[in-house]
């Protein structure tokens, strides 16, 4: 790491980040990007008991902290943008505000699950979210997009989620088919957003009286997720 980047990484851990990462995003088109080579992955985590909390459905706590993180990750992302900029610096913020313009209900024009890959910090899997070895997929994602010469990790292209269909068999909505995913693999080969989107709605009322898309039942029922919810450490 260069002495950039451990700031970064130190500035942002010390605020609340789980993850720092940087991605090489060259081969992504650059009006997707700004023009700009990296992709500074961030990455936050709900707690434990949150999480544990939605194995039936869906908690105002979880609603909670799904909006707290939200918040926690536009000012990671403000704040590190406007630290690469203070250096001299392009760098965007891709906070919600920047990202809802230009995309439809269901696409954006750069998903922070792309940055995420691109740095290296884990893999689509089968339901279509970004999980982690670390963490499996109880994290939510932000990313900030600059031209710091900042060293960028190995990508990673492939899925690593093998022979495992636990997402598969468990999603309320039958949105996940099973196909792994791999760079260049369509999300509608594998997951139906729709039917997703429509189930988590209903979730979220049956759950906490919600008229918003929260479910987490695929984020819950993670091999990998569990694994984190079942070691020592918070
Ligand atoms: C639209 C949206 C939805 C839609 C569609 C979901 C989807 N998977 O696309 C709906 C309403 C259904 C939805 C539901 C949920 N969502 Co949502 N959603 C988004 C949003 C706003 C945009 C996603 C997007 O643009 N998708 C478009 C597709 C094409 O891209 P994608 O999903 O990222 O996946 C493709 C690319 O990443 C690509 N890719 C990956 N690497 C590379 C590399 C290269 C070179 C290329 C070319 C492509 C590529 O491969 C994937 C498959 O094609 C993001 C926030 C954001 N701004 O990124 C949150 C986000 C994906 N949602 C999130 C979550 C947690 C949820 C829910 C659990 C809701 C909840 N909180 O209870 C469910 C889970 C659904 C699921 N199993 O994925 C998190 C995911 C965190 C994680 N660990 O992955 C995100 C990142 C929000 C956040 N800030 O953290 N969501
Ligand atoms: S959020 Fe719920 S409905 Fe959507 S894919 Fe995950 S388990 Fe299925
Ligand atoms: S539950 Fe299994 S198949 Fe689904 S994302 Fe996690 S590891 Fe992959």
């Amino acid at each position: 790491m260069n002495h950039l980047e451990e700031q970064l990484t130190a500035e942002l851990t010390a605020r609340g980040a789980a993850i720092v990462a940087f991605g090489d995003i060259t081969a992504l088109p650059p009006d997707a990007r700004g023009g700009l080579p990296v992709g500074v992955c961030v990455a936050v985590k709900y707690p434990k008991e949150v999480i544990r909390g939605i194995s039936c459905l869906p908690t105002a706590e979880y609603h909670d902290w799904y909006n707290r993180l939200n918040e926690r990750l536009d000012a990671l992302v403000t704040y590190g943008a406007e630290l690469l900029r203070g250096k001299g610096y392009e760098a965007i913020a891709q906070t919600r505000k920047c990202v809802g313009s230009g995309t439809t209900e269901n696409n954006t024009v750069l998903p922070h699950k792309t940055v995420a890959t691109r740095a290296g910090i884990g893999w689509i899997g089968k339901c279509a979210l970004l999980v982690t070895a670390q963490y499996g997929s109880m994290i939510r994602l932000s990313s900030i997009l600059t031209d710091a010469p900042l060293d960028c990790a190995e990508p990673v292209d492939e899925s690593k989620c093998g022979g495992c269909g636990a997402c598969v068999s468990t999603c309320p909505a039958d949105a996940v088919s099973g196909e792994l995913w791999r760079v260049g693999v369509e999300r509608e080969v594998f997951f139906d957003a729709v039917k997703c989107r429509k189930t988590a709605r209903e979730r979220a009322t049956l759950g906490f009286g919600g008229s918003v898309t929260i479910c987490g039942k695929c984020i819950e029922v993670c091999p990998y997720t569990r694994r984190h919810l079942n070691d020592d450490g918070q």
